[in-house]
């Protein structure tokens, strides 16, 4: 039974990894780090099948330690300071954990076993003010946050224990995939709960930023399913992750308040707040290499995206 290492098994991706290995006949070892209250909402379901242990993205002998102790034939990097706002308040934290994280998993990998197949998960958000339209392997990077600057770095030095050290060392380029397991204060799931909760009476607007932008919106349990296939490959490589497709947080609003028989124009108000210092005006992907390569393909379309994300928030908010 091959053994997979996840950090930041807490998170979206996460759960919706840990599934598919088990699936798969892995034995899964999740990473989360020491937290007063419990966060494994997530993974509840799986906490009988998987094992979580302690370790930090912040802490390079807890990471050695882990792989040690464990022998994964594979480990998926998918810990983060993952909201780009907050990368704003906090860049240098944001710098520490997203980008020198990734070094010191590296590194652990380096002294510990460097056969284990790596896979990075990097992101969209380093195509910023992009340079090309759509955004492919190739695309020079243009990133807008310190978010993206560090997701930048992460990328490359993957690319470069690739290529220094021989390592099994893969970048998935991922654009935006969300799930009714996304965080809350993502602009996908902040409207999906703001829409169940103005049905129910519980919210009377829902306070917005940008509602121009443009993303390639994918779900989340089909983009897990190519982080496994970046893995079994003979090489590693860079791919890119997407639908090909890019919407507006506007359409976003108009079919997730229609999916409940409602006009988002009558509930949603622009907030100076809910700005960035620097936006992502539009992205949207070129998944080509990963169409060809790995025979991915995402079977989950926008629309049945947001109804999926609307339908969930409104059944938990029935349950609570
Ligand atoms: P989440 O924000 O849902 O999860 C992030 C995870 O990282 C959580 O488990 C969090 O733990 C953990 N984490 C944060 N800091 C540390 C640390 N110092 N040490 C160990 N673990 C830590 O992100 P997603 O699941 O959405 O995304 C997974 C990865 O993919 C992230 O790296 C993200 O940046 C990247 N990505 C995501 C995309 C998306 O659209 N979802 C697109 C492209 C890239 P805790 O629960 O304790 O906070
Ligand atoms: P993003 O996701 O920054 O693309 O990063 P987010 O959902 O936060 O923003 C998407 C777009 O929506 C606009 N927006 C708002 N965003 C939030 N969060 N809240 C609002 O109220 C709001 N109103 C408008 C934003 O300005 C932006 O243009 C996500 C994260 O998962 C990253 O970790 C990942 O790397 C990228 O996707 C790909």
């Amino acid at each position: 039974m091959p053994t997979a290492l996840i950090t930041g098994i807490t998170g979206q991706d996460g759960s919706y990894l840990s599934e598919l290995l088990l699936k798969k006949g892995y034995r899964v070892v999740g990473v989360a780090r020491r937290s007063s209250t419990i966060n494994t909402e997530r993974i509840k379901h799986l906490l009988d099948d998987i094992s979580v242990v302690q370790g930090d993205l912040q802490d390079q002998g807890s990471l050695l330690a882990l792989l040690e102790e464990y022998k994964p034939e594979e480990v998926y990097n998918l810990a983060a300071q993952s909201f780009v706002p907050t990368s704003w308040n906090q860049p240098a934290l944001t710098g520490d954990v997203t980008a020198l994280g990734v070094t010191r998993m590296l590194e652990a990998i380096r002294f510990v076993n460097p056969k284990i197949r790596f896979y990075q998960a990097s992101s969209s958000e380093m195509f910023g003010r992009v340079q090309e339209v759509p955004q492919k392997e190739s695309t020079p990077f243009y990133p807008r946050s310190p978010y993206g600057v560090a997701k930048m770095y992460g990328h490359w030095i993957t690319v470069n224990y690739r290529e220094s050290f021989n390592i099994f060392a893969t970048s998935g380029i991922l654009f935006n995939h969300e799930s009714p397991r996304r965080g809350l204060e993502f602009v996908t799931r902040k409207i999906s709960d703001g829409v169940a909760r103005i049905k129910f009476g519980l919210a009377k607007d829902l306070r917005l930023g940008n509602l121009d932008s443009q993303r390639d919106w994918g779900f989340a349990g089909d983009y897990v399913e190519a982080m496994w296939l970046m893995l079994q490959q003979e090489h590693a490589d860079n791919y890119v992750i997407g639908t090909g497709e890019t919407h507006s947080v506007r359409e976003f609003c108009e079919v997730a308040f229609s999916h409940v028989g409602l006009d988002y124009k009558d509930y949603v108000i622009q907030d100076e707040r809910f700005y960035r210092p620097a936006e992502v005006d539009l992205l949207i992907s070129d998944p080509s290499m990963a169409r060809a390569s790995l025979k991915w393909e995402p079977a989950v379309a926008f629309k049945e995206l947001v109804i999926m994300m609307v339908d969930a928030d409104l059944e938990r908010l029935k349950k609570g």
